[in-house]
């Protein structure tokens, strides 16, 4: 796929939307692809672990619905810690309604997600419409959205036609709002790829169900290891959770881990550009 074989550098220029931007200028500032998921149930102990991991990653993704705790204080301390820390922050709220419910679920409610998230995704099942809500409210702040094309999941739906259905949504959105995609795989297909005035069309591929150790869960999750998902896959960012916050060993093995996972994902990218 050409767009494995480009520096993540040199993609930054493929871009208009100022969080794909970011991310690859971060990716490339501090030689890492990898984004960890804080899913735990406590902000307070969420907090913890961006602390800890935060030097090592591009991206820090949460669920704050998870949190039983969760006050705007949370918010505020997660986007002073980016900022110190450089990372992007990515809320894995996967809107899934109308467009006119979406934009009201970004922009309101107790979680005000638009206010201070970077990036999040949607699943395309509604249609357009869902881009077009999110991005009335996303695109005037500069946040980017990735659309769910495949899922780590055992039996997901989302394969075949509905992912290429998913990328031609895409496609037609255009990339100043729809950023990329969480996939298994890269769904925008070399030859579905247009050049606008020798610009080419760019997209970010980001690979949850990544794992070291285990193979999966009781609950369908399937875990691949880093360099599966970017040599062999084509993703560009790797996404984390409980191979990193759930290692025991106390806070120093947590630290250790996420420098771990982004050692084998930096070696990874290395290693395809070199194919
Ligand atoms: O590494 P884990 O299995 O502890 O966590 C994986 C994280 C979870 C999931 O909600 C999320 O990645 N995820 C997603 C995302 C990011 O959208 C899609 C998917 O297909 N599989 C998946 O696990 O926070």
């Amino acid at each position: 796929h050409p767009t494995t074989l480009i520096p993540y550098a040199e993609r930054i220029k493929a871009h208009t939307n100022p969080t794909a931007i970011k991310i690859l200028q971060i990716m490339d500032r501090k030689k890492t692809n990898l984004a960890v998921s804080v899913d735990v149930s406590t902000a307070a102990e969420a907090l913890e672990v961006v602390r800890r991991v935060g030097a090592s990653v591009c991206m820090v993704k949460t669920h704050v619905d998870i949190f039983e705790d969760f006050t705007p204080a949370f918010t505020e301390e997660l986007v002073r810690l980016s900022k110190k820390l450089d990372f992007v922050i990515f809320e894995d709220r996967k809107f899934a309604d109308i467009g006119n419910t979406v934009s009201l679920q970004y922009s309101s409610g107790v979680h005000k997600i638009a206010s201070w998230s970077d990036l999040t995704n949607a699943h395309s099942v509604p249609g357009p419409g869902i881009i077009a809500g999110l991005s009335k409210i996303g695109q005037p702040l500069g946040r980017g959205l990735l659309l769910l094309a495949e899922m780590s999941s055992k039996g997901s739906l989302a394969v075949g036609g509905y992912t290429e259905e998913t990328f031609k949504m895409a496609q037609e959105a255009g990339r100043e709002f729809v950023i990329g995609f969480i996939a298994q795989n890269r769904v925008d297909k070399a030859e579905l790829l247009k050049e606008k005035e020798g610009e080419r069309e760019d997209y970010l591929i980001m690979s949850p169900g990544v794992g070291l150790a285990a193979k999966g869960d009781s609950l369908g999750q399937q875990y691949r290891t880093p360099r599966e998902c970017v040599v062999d896959s084509g993703a560009d960012v790797i996404i984390v959770g409980r191979g990193i916050y759930g290692v025991s060993g106390g806070e120093a093995a947590v630290r250790d881990e996420a420098e771990r996972y982004r050692k084998a994902g930096w070696e990874a990218y290395e290693e395809r550009l070199k194919l």
